[in-house]
C-alpha cells in the first residue's frame, strides 16, 4: 500500500518535471529532490508521503512531554536523525480521589510521553522495559510504515531493551500503543500516546499547545469505589467502562490541574484516544473549534461543536479564547463526563467582552462537586484505607461537598427545599424520624405523597443509585449535622446492608 502511495507520488514528480521545465529531472540532487517535494506538497495540499532522503547531522535525542504538555515546535529544514528513549514502567497511581490502580505505562505516565518529530525524519527507537515490570510490552506507533507498526521489532522482557528504526513519511498526528497480547488488557491499563509528525514548514505558531487524551478504564469496583481496584476483563469485554478519562485521572485536568490561557490566545488541542473500546465525542463547552484537523490528518474543517475521535484515532483542534471563564473538556456522550469522570477545564484569564458574552458563570451548573474542594472526599477514603475508619467529623466535612454537587439541586445548599415541590431536609420531621428510610430513599428514590412538616408533596425522588455507600453514608451523616437538626450517623456498612437487602428500582445503578 506504500508502495502504491509512494509510487504515485514518483508519478506526480514525472508529471512535474513535464510542465515545470525549470525543474532538471535528469539530475537529481538534494535540491532539485526538495524541489519537487515542495511542488507536490502544493499540489496536494501537504500530504504527500516525505522521504526527503537520508538523515543531516548529527543524531538528536528527542524531548519528550507528560501530559499536558507538548514539546516545542520543530526548528529545522532538514531531516535529521532522531534519537527515541522511551521506558515502560508499571505503577500505582490514582485514578480517582481514594482509588489506586496499577497503571501500565509508557514514560510513567498515562497517556505516554508525547513524541514530536519532522516528517522525513529517521528514528531511532528505543523501547526499555523496566526491571521491575510484571509484563513484556512492545509498541505500535500508527506513524510506522513497516511491520506491525513497530510491534514486532520492539517485544521487550523486563529489565531489557528493543531498537529499531523507521523513516516518518506521512504527516499527521499517530496514535501508538502497547500492541502485546492480550492488546485489549495492556491498552485498557493505560499504554498509549501520541506521535505527531510535523509537515516540512511546520505548523502554524498558536500562543498554547495541550496534549488532551482520552481512554477508559475497566474496574471491578464501581466508579470511584474507593481503595486499590483491579482491572476487569469481563466489563472491558462488554465494553461497560467504569471510568472514562481525560489524561489518565479524574482529577488530571481539573482544580489545580486545569489547562490554562488569556483572553485572546490561540490554543492548539493535541487530541488522542487510546479507547480501547470508545470513541469520544470530543467538545469543549463554551467553545466552537476554529479548525479542526479531523482523524490528525492534513486538512481541516472549520466552525466545529463537536468531533468524533475514534478509538486508536486522534484529531488537532484549534480555537481562539474571546471571553474569561471556564471551558470545560468533555465526552458529549455526555454519561461519561457526569458519571465516568470524562471531565477537564481550560481556565481561561483576561478581561470580560461583554459584547460577546455577559459573563454570568454557569459552572457550579455543569460541574457540581467536581469544583469543589475535594480534599475532604479523599480524606476520607485515605483514613478507610490506613486505619479502616473514619471519624464523624471526617464523614461530615466529605458529606458536604458530596450533599452540594448531588442534592442540593433540589433540597437547596441550606436544607431548606422548595416550597410545595421540594420538601426540606433542615428540621424535616419525615427525615429525622428514621435514618433507615432516610437511606432506603437515597438509595431508591421516592414517589407518591409524603408529608413533611405539614406540608403534603406528591412529586418524584430520582434514586441516587450511581453513589457508592461511602458517599451515601457521609451525605446523611452530613444532613443528620447540619442546619440545625439533631445529629446522628449513617456508616457505610448500614448503606450496604440496605442496598444488599432492599431491591433497585427498574433502571436504577446496581
Ligand atoms: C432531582 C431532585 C432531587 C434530588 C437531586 C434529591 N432529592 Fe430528595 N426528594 C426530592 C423530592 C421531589 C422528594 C419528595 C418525593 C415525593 O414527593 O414522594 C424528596 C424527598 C426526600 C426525602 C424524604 C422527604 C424529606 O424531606 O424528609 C429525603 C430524606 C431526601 N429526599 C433526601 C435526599 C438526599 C440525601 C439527596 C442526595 C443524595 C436527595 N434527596 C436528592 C427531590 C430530590
Ligand atoms: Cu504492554
Amino acid at each position: 500500500m506504500k508502495n502504491r502511495k509512494l509510487s504515485s507520488s514518483a508519478a506526480i514528480g514525472v508529471v512535474l518535471c513535464l510542465s515545470f521545465s525549470l525543474i532538471s529531472c535528469d539530475t537529481p540532487s538534494r535540491n532539485n529532490t526538495n524541489l519537487a517535494q515542495e511542488r507536490i506538497l502544493m499540489e496536494t495540499g501537504g500530504s504527500a508521503a516525505g522521504d526527503f532522503g537520508p538523515p543531516v547531522g548529527e543524531p538528536i535525542i528527542a524531548t519528550l512531554t507528560s501530559a499536558p504538555d507538548v514539546p516545542p515546535p520543530i526548528d529545522r529544514n532538514t531531516p535529521a536523525k532522531l534519537i527515541v528513549n522511551l521506558e515502560v514502567r508499571e505503577l500505582e497511581m490514582p485514578i480517582s480521589e481514594g482509588v489506586m490502580y496499577t497503571f501500565w505505562t509508557f514514560g510513567g505516565t498515562v497517556p505516554g510521553s508525547f513524541i514530536r518529530v519532522r516528517q522525513g525524519d529517521t528514528i531511532e527507537f528505543h523501547l526499555a522495559n523496566h526491571p521491575s515490570s510484571k509484563m513484556p510490552h512492545n509498541i505500535d506507533l500508527h506513524a510506522v510504515t513497516g511491520s506491525g507498526g513497530g510491534a514486532s521489532s520492539s517485544f521487550t522482557a523486563p529489565g531489557h531493551e528493543s531498537q529499531f528504526t523507521f523513516k516518518a513519511l506521512n504527516q499527521g498526528l499517530f496514535v501508538y500503543h502497547c500492541a502485546t497480547a492480550p492488546v485489549g488488557m495492556h491498552i485498557a491499563n493505560g499504554m498509549y500516546g501520541l506521535i505527531l509528525v510535523e509537515p516540512p514548514e511546520g505548523l502554524p505558531p498558536v500562543d498554547r499547545e495541550y496534549y488532551v487524551m482520552q481512554g477508559e478504564f475497566y474496574t471491578v469496583g464501581k466508579y470511584r469505589e474507593k481503595g486499590h481496584q483491579e482491572f476487569d476483563m469481563q466489563k472491558a469485554i462488554e465494553e461497560n467502562a467504569t471510568y472514562v478519562l481525560f489524561n489518565g485521572s479524574e482529577g488530571a485536568l481539573v482544580g489545580d490541574n486545569a489547562l490554562r490561557a488569556n483572553v485572546g490566545d490561540t490554543i492548539r488541542l493535541f487530541v488522542g484516544n487510546g479507547g480501547p473500546n470508545l470513541v469520544s465525542s470530543f467538545h469543549v463547552i463554551g467553545e466552537i473549534f476554529d479548525k479542526v484537523f479531523t482523524e490528525g490528518g492534513t486538512h481541516y474543517q472549520e466552525n466545529v461543536q463537536t468531533t468524533l475521535v475514534p478509538a486508536g484515532g486522534s484529531a488537532i483542534t484549534e480555537f481562539r479564547v474571546e471571553v474569561p471563564g471556564t471551558l470545560v473538556i468533555v465526552d458529549h456522550s455526555i454519561f461519561r463526563a457526569f458519571n465516568k469522570g470524562a471531565l477537564g477545564m481550560i481556565k481561561v484569564d483576561g478581561p470580560e467582552n461583554l459584547a460577546v458574552y455577559t459573563g454570568k458563570e454557569v459552572d457550579s451548573v455543569y460541574l457540581g462537586d467536581k469544583v469543589k474542594d475535594l480534599t475532604a472526599v479523599a480524606e476520607v477514603a485515605t483514613a478507610y484505607s490506613t486505619t479502616g475508619e473514619v471519624t464523624i467529623a471526617q464523614q461530615i466535612a466529605a458529606g458536604e461537598v458530596l450533599f452540594a454537587g448531588t442534592c442540593s439541586v433540589c433540597h437547596q445548599l441550606d436544607g431548606s427545599g422548595l416550597a410545595t415541590v421540594f420538601p426540606p431536609l433542615a428540621g424535616a420531621d419525615f427525615f429525622l424520624a428514621d435514618t433507615t428510610r432516610a437511606i432506603d430513599i437515597a438509595l431508591n428514590g421516592l414517589m407518591g405523597p409524603v408529608t413533611v412538616n405539614g406540608q403534603s408533596y406528591d412529586s418524584v425522588m430520582p434514586p441516587m443509585s450511581q453513589l457508592n455507600d461511602d458517599e451515601i453514608a457521609n451525605i446523611l451523616t452530613y444532613s443528620l449535622n447540619s442546619w440545625g437538626n439533631d445529629g446522628g450517623r449513617v456508616t457505610r456498612e448500614d448503606v450496604a446492608e440496605r442496598r444488599a437487602s432492599t431491591e433497585r428500582p427498574p433502571g436504577a445503578a446496581h
